[in-house]
């Protein structure tokens, strides 16, 4: 009978750490750490506000208590020490990789050397283009298209029949870092609106890298020669940030009732507070919040549950009569 027991013992806890090694939901013993999951993480950088509520998104799901170990590495926005850190991952033998790439182009070979090691992959945020889409598992990230027609609409329903006989309205672009999904989307739109309005053209297309200080930078060199502009369509908050600050040098006002209307990206606790106070017009949404979502397409991974291909967040747009206080006070980043 004894005997009996502590085999029955044995079978329960066999079957205990096997359901810890393959639940994701279940916690393992954090303290064993072969029992950890190992999660490579290749993260763009920090440029941006966005970009740390991603990243910390990412460090708050993927804990030891809830049985990963995230190990994560800041390429600084270069594509090259993002190719070193997955193939350092690779030596380690990490359980799985997933990449915010900085460009789409350029990952065939590296990304062949990961399917190669049979490390499953997950691309995070923007996206990148390769022929072969097995190799990676999934692409969870935002719609930048659909971010970009949605503000250019709005766009649209606020000028229209406002622009004068014989006169233009004049959009100043500020773009992100080129080649980046982002960039190439959020462009995208606006290009194709402007292609589309006669009445429409760009005063210029500066580039800000998806920074404050770049934004502040081109914008003000931009507004030593040239002042008229009618729209701000900045590809992200911070680069909408700083050339918010080269308005003021130069006295030019912006917002409700002033001479530039700002359409800004990603929608952050800031940009909303400003969107509020009638400094910004729009923001369009891009949720950084994706460490549960990824987690999530871990988790059925390990399941052998079916991945979608693509896993596009929900985001929207907000003008002033959608906010309120509480709601920006409330927002997490
Ligand atoms: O809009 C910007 C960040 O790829 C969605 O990158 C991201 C963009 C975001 O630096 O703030």
């Amino acid at each position: 009978m004894r005997r009996f027991c502590s085999l029955l013992l044995c079978l329960a806890l066999v079957l205990a750490s096997a359901l810890c090694l393959s639940g994701c939901h279940g916690s393992s013993d954090p303290t064993t750490s072969k029992e950890l999951f190992v999660v490579g993480f290749s993260q763009v950088g920090s440029e941006s506000d966005w970009r740390l509520a991603n990243t910390k998104s990412m460090t708050e799901t993927f804990t030891e208590d809830k049985g990963y170990e995230l190990r994560l590495e800041n390429a600084k926005q270069q594509q090259e020490n993002q190719f070193s850190a997955i193939r350092n991952f690779m030596l380690e033998g990490v359980d799985c990789i997933v990449i915010a790439p900085t460009i789409e182009q350029g990952w065939e070979n590296v990304l062949t050397e990961v399917k190669n090691a049979g490390i499953p992959v997950i691309i995070l945020d923007r996206s990148v283009s390769v022929t072969d889409s097995d190799l990676f598992l999934s692409n969870f990230g935002s719609d930048f298209l659909k971010q970009g027609n949605k503000s250019v609409e709005w766009l649209e329903s606020q000028v229209e029949g406002t622009v004068e006989e014989g006169d233009t309205l004049k959009i100043l672009h500020l773009q992100g870092t080129y080649g980046a999904t982002a960039q190439i989307l959020r462009t995208k739109a606006i290009e194709v609106g402007v292609a589309k309005h006669s009445d429409w053209e760009f005063a210029g297309q500066l580039y800000g890298d998806f920074t404050e200080a770049k934004g502040y930078e081109v914008v003000s060199d931009f507004l030593r020669t040239n002042k008229d502009i009618d729209v701000l369509y900045s590809e992200n908050d911070n680069m909408t940030f700083g050339a918010m600050r080269a308005f003021d040098d130069y006295g030019i006002t912006y917002g409700e009732g002033g001479q530039v209307k700002i359409i800004t990206f990603d929608a952050t606790k800031k940009a909303l507070q400003y969107c509020l106070e009638g400094k910004i017009n729009l923001c369009a949404e891009c949720n950084p919040l994706q460490g549960p979502g990824v987690e999530k397409l871990i988790c059925d991974y390990r399941d052998g549950k079916e991945i979608p291909k693509h896993v596009y967040a929900e985001e929207s747009i907000f003008t002033k009569d959608e906010l309120t206080q509480e709601f920006v006070d409330g927002r997490e980043y």
